[in-house]
């Protein structure tokens, strides 16, 4: 079946060329940057053929597009992937063995586009991949920051953000597209103007003005020809003399405007599940949906008349409210340009916009003070008026004389506008991100929305692409997968079910565990490399890696390993089963507790693996810089999965996912997608522990938590805490941690002590954690465990998923592309 889409002579001359031309150096010269540069060139060729293929197959048979708005894409390095989906990966490695140059060495002097924070930006790169790979039309619409995601460096164990200048040398994949340049006016006011018609029509005047240029990233399916595109913008500064006729000569002005476009899109907020409530953030959102409002329009229109089947042909999809201006920017333009009706507008907008709700944390949901919005986006705030007022005048019908409905759901109230009121009111569709997560959405969070929309409200559990998690990231499992059940599993991951045939079979047991060997070694060495710690592969590893949050419970981790090492000391005889405990994380760089969670990580592995008389039985590592490169090779080596949040608090997750199809044992609480997992899996194939969500929401309503008569009355967690603040794992300054044992027991630093329910949880924790060492012990037992965690996961691919997106929300058909003759 597959074609050779690399002819290997051709392939290796192309990249002695590129490295001529772009360096003017032959290749002995040139540095490995310069050919993996090179090398990314002579892909991007092939690339461009199935690019245009796509692009006029979708205008052949006017397919119908989703825009999937988002200001993360989480991209990670697309080299390998990129090999990998065309099918190429062999032989490319193979022509650059003949040059005498490693694939691996080259993949890895990629920068990794980290253009997100975690969970929600990497969802978006997996569902752009798996988009491309069942052949739907799409585009993703973002952010091009000049700084993505910052580096994490571990200078004496506190995290230090250093910027992340992925555009230094140059990214080959992307392609700067001029043509398609759209204004974007900030500020200024409105004025109202009688046309000769007797119409009244809006007129935004002195404004300053942005250039919105894209730059397109392919994104290729699975040995199918089709490239989708990732179109993020980039800021340029309009022209003086394109001043607003009004403004002409006003210098002051044309300089704003320029530092304006200058500082639009420098950076990424760093922050995840926590609103800055910044100016610039707000800017950054509107920059990006008009941009890509006007382009999806333009696009339309260049094949259409009749802007009433906009519905027909496009859908946004919201990833999260970060895009929300978007309903109010397509409502501007129908109103403005096209003219249109009210009524005529709305049900356009309403029948095009879905929202995709990632999280109930109460600080996360987006509130713009009114004084900003309105300041910035003149325009844009009368419409969200009026949408409010028509929205007021439906609950009042609905729900005659409550005014606490109105409270509740109005859109802009008490001084801000609430984009997640406004994307309910103004889409179509209201999804969660794993069934938990919805219902929890649809009775606690959003209860009055549900009530009065319950047939926008929809679940659509997350997902992860087996292409980059397997095939790329574990190419040891992936080919002893096909080896068993065939390749199917790489485009429909429900065949990986067929691997239940063989969790008894000792051979494959045998096979399947040594290959988790082999990705241990490979850790191990990396582990060595980067923090000099010598870790046993035959040890269990013990991961938990995703960003720094109190409700994901890093510290509940941390806390139970200084518990362990109190065993180990009082029973220096006890049988212990070695275990390398794994942390990476990176804190927002404001999140004191967060960072403060870092540093206490790095003080318990200074301690713990420096002492000689527990005979190495004890590793903790904190990998420096978790992202999506290092993460490939962490899930495939890991034995044991950490998904421990306060249950209720995590939306899905999607690192469990991840975990899971590599064969890792998942110790969690029932939470988000977890709890999906043991439905696939089985309970008895997982450690669940902790409080339900039902009991955390109850404790929550009832304030009945009181974490100090834990600390009174249970003597090992009590001197787990105490050594939070005598100085045992910080002798320089035992107040160091003073924070986080305040954060669990003193109620005048937080609102309530412990608030995620650590100490609640911890003796059920470490139960779990001892069933874990016995099942581990038992060889067989483990192969079996870890090969029907890998044989479930099939539900949990990224296609599956999108699937759902397509057949309830966006209505799209699939494309076939042929490839050329
Ligand atoms: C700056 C404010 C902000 C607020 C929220 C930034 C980022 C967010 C995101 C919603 C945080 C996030 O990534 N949420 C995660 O989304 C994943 C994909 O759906 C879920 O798997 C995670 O559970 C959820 O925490």
């Amino acid at each position: 079946m597959k074609r050779e889409i690399f002819d290997k002579e051709a392939f290796k001359k192309e990249v002695k060329d590129n490295v001529r031309m772009l360096y003017r150096k032959d290749l002995e010269e040139a540095s490995e940057q310069e050919i993996f540069q090179a090398v990314s060139y002579a892909v991007k060729e092939v690339i461009i053929d199935q690019w245009m293929e796509t692009q006029s197959s979708m205008k052949r048979e006017d397919s119908k597009v989703v825009y999937y708005m988002s200001m993360e894409f989480l991209m990670g390095r697309a080299l390998g992937n990129n090999l990998i989906n065309l099918t190429a990966y062999q032989a490319v490695a193979e022509a650059l063995e003949e040059m005498g140059l490693d694939l691996n060495v080259i993949e890895d002097q990629e920068p990794d586009p980290a253009l997100g924070n975690g969970g929600l930006g990497r969802l978006a790169a997996c569902f752009m991949e798996s988009l491309s790979t069942l052949g739907y039309p799409a585009y993703g619409c973002g952010i091009r920051y000049r700084y993505g995601m910052f580096k994490q460096k571990i200078k004496d164990g506190f995290q230090v953000e250093v910027p992340d200048n992925w555009l230094k040398d140059g990214y080959p994949f992307e392609l700067r597209r001029p043509e398609y340049t759209y204004e974007v006016k900030f500020g200024g006011y409105v004025r109202a103007v009688n046309t000769p018609d007797g119409r009244v029509k809006f007129v935004q005047e002195g404004y300053q003005s942005v250039k919105a240029v894209p730059y397109d990233m392919p994104i290729i399916g699975y040995n199918n020809h089709m490239v989708n595109t990732l179109m993020i913008w980039d800021a340029e500064p309009a022209e003086c003399f394109e001043l607003d006729s009004f403004d002409k000569g006003d210098y002051r002005k044309a300089v704003e405007q320029e530092n304006l476009a200058r500082n639009l899109v420098d950076v990424l907020y760093p922050n995840d599940n926590h609103i800055a409530g910044k100016e610039l953030r707000l800017k950054q959102q509107y920059f990006f949906v008009s941009a890509s409002v006007q382009r999806a329009i333009a696009r339309f229109k260049k094949m259409h008349s009749d802007i009433h089947d906009l519905p027909k042909k496009v859908a946004f999809q919201l990833n999260d409210t970060h895009p929300t201006v978007a309903v109010a920017e397509l409502m501007r333009y129908l109103l403005d340009e096209e003219e249109l009706q009210w009524d005529d507008a709305w049900n356009i907008t309403t029948q095009v916009c879905a929202y995709t709700n990632h999280t109930i944390m109460a600080e996360a949901l987006e509130k713009w003070p009114i004084e900003i919005f309105s300041r910035l986006l003149p325009r844009i705030y009368q419409i969200v008026e009026e949408i409010n007022r028509r929205f007021i005048l439906q609950i009042q019908e609905h729900y005659p004389g409550d005014n606490g409905k109105i409270e509740r759901m109005a859109i802009i109230y008490n001084g801000q506008v609430k984009m997640a009121h406004l994307a309910i009111a103004a889409g179509h569709s209201v999804n969660g991100v794993a069934r938990l997560h919805t219902e929890i959405l649809k009775n606690q969070e959003l209860k009055d929305f549900y009530e009065l929309f319950p047939d926008k409200f929809n679940n659509k559990t997350n997902g992860i692409t087996q292409r980059r998690f397997l095939l790329h990231g574990n190419q040891l499992l992936a080919k002893w997968v096909t080896d068993h059940v065939g390749e199917e599993w790489i485009t429909d991951l429900s065949k990986i079910e067929k691997l239940t045939l063989y969790v008894d079979d000792e051979k494959a047991q045998h096979e399947f565990m040594n290959i988790k060997y082999q990705n241990k070694l490979r850790l191990a060495k990396y582990i060595k490399e980067h923090n000099g710690i010598d870790v046993d592969p035959r040890s269990i590893f013990d991961v938990q890696v995703k960003r720094l949050h109190e409700y994901k419970r890093q510290l509940l981790n941390v806390l139970h390993i200084m518990y362990l090492y109190n065993e180990l000391k009082e029973h220096p005889d006890m049988e212990f089963y070695p275990r390398t405990f794994i942390f990476g994380a990176k804190a927002a760089a404001g999140y004191k507790n967060a960072k403060l969670t870092i540093k206490l990580i790095n003080s318990v592995a200074e301690v713990i693996n420096n002492d000689k008389s527990i005979q190495d039985k004890i590793k903790v590592v904190f990998i420096e810089d978790y992202r999506v490169s290092n993460a490939e090779w962490i899930f495939a080596a890991a034995d044991v999965s950490e998904q421990i949040s306060t249950a209720s608090k995590e939306a899905s997750g999607t690192g469990n996912m991840k975990f899971m199809l590599n064969g890792a044992v998942t110790i969690g609480t029932m939470d988000g997608a977890n709890v999906e997992m043991a439905e696939e899996v089985g309970k008895e194939n997982m450690f669940i522990f902790g409080m339900s969500s039902d009991e955390v929401i109850a404790h929550e309503k009832n304030r009945d938590y009181d974490p100090m008569q834990i600390f009174n009355n249970d003597q090992d967690i009590r001197k787990v805490l105490m050594q939070l603040i005598n100085g045992f794992y910080s002798p320089q300054d035992s107040e160091l941690f003073r924070d986080l044992y305040n954060s669990l027991l003193n109620t005048q630093c937080t609102q309530y002590a412990d608030t995620y329910f650590i100490l609640a949880d911890f003796r059920s924790y470490a139960e779990a954690q001892k069933a874990i060492t016995e099942a581990y012990k038992d060889e067989k037992g483990w192969a079996k465990m870890a090969m029907l965690n890998t044989a479930h996961s099939g539900k949990f691919s990224s296609d599956r998923t999108i699937e759902e997106y397509v057949r309830d929300i966006w209505h799209l058909e699939k494309l076939t592309v042929e490839p050329e003759k």
